[in-house]
């Protein structure tokens, strides 16, 4: 809606142990930089950014099995979460800046917590739904759907630091655009659980407003349910956002990406989104980089009500000479 007025809470997470490659904690900062509260502000948003979060050294956080810095991602979320929940009871739309995809763990928990039930939008390259016994890593990043579906409670171990995690969301509430890199054991698992997925292939059999159509059909089908959209910048192609850890060819286009968050702020229920896996590291031009951060950005303006078309004041008059 063209003329709603967006109350946008931002979070930034500088955390990059959910997977091994330096860089991507400094997403946060550079989508900043690049001018998100003031171009958020220009269209017409009552903003507030909430700084970034601090994350301690964890030490002795020896592997577990094969899962990599458990103990790090688990106190990491529970700070996220606790960080969302924050942002939620004040009243606004939760935008979290990462940071790596594990993040999404605290994110969407902190998001469940203060709205008992949400549909979750996860717009990625890759799954992220391995076990901590199926991961083929042991980097958190490709496994924090499986922590927070309901019915994937009793394949979970207990790990350290993650006891204040509750499993949050039904597999029915699920829906993935985008997918083009799934683990075979990712993919027995979001069969084995009936989940909606949308990979590469039905974008191009469909088109991205078809897509858009089944997509809300699909999370509106009972009751209207708040969204979290988590869009891992990887799911776009590699030549719109080259710099982040895992690009993958063949991925949505910039004008995909951007009608996918302008067809969610038109549902009038996005309640909290991620940004997620955008590292300058990975970049290897400035060109690059800028790219891929400008492209964060401008999914952020589509999701509070950037429009392509163009928009005006409802009281606007041409001036006379
Ligand atoms: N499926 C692989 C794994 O589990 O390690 C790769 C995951 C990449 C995850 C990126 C962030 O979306
Ligand atoms: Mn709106
Ligand atoms: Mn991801
Ligand atoms: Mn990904």
């Amino acid at each position: 809606d063209l003329h709603h007025q967006h109350s946008v809470g931002i979070i930034g997470a500088p955390f990059s142990k959910g997977q091994q490659r330096d860089g991507v904690q400094r997403g946060a900062d550079l989508i900043r930089a690049a001018g998100l509260v003031q171009k958020l502000k220009g269209q017409g948003c009552v903003v507030k950014d909430y700084g970034n979060l601090t994350f301690e050294e964890v030490p002795n956080d020896e592997p577990i099995g094969r899962l990599k810095s458990p103990r790090a991602v688990g106190r990491a979320n529970e700070l996220l979460s606790g960080a969302v929940q924050k942002i939620k009871s004040d009243g606004n739309t939760c935008v979290m800046l990462g940071g790596d995809h594990s993040l999404a763990i605290g994110s969407i928990a902190g998001h469940a917590a203060s709205r008992h039930e949400l549909s979750v939008l996860w717009v990625d390259a890759h799954a992220d739904i391995n076990t901590p016994l199926t991961t083929p890593t042991g980097n958190i990043h490709g496994q924090p759907m499986s922590y927070l579906i309901h019915e994937l409670h009793s394949k979970i171990p207990i790990i350290p630091n993650f006891s204040w995690l509750k499993p949050c969301v039904a597999s029915k509430d699920i829906v993935y655009i985008g997918l083009r890199d799934v683990d075979p054991e990712e993919h027995y698992i979001l069969k084995y659980l009936g989940i909606k997925t949308f990979s590469m292939t039905e974008v191009d059999r469909l088109g991205i407003a078809n897509v858009m159509e089944q997509t809300c059909d699909h999370m509106f089908s009972k009751v209207k349910k708040p969204i979290h959209l988590s869009f891992d910048i990887d799911a776009l192609d590699p030549s719109v956002s080259p710099a982040t850890g895992t690009p993958v060819a063949g991925g949505l286009t910039y004008r995909e990406g951007i009608y996918i968050t302008e067809h969610i702020c038109q549902t009038g229920l996005l309640s909290a989104v991620d940004i997620v896996e955008v590292n300058p590291k990975q970049g290897k031009t400035e060109d690059e980089i800028t790219s891929t951060v400008n492209t964060a950005v401008d999914l952020l303006l589509g999701c509070f009500g950037r429009v392509r078309e163009g928009s005006h004041e409802p009281d606007y008059k041409i001036p006379n000479p």
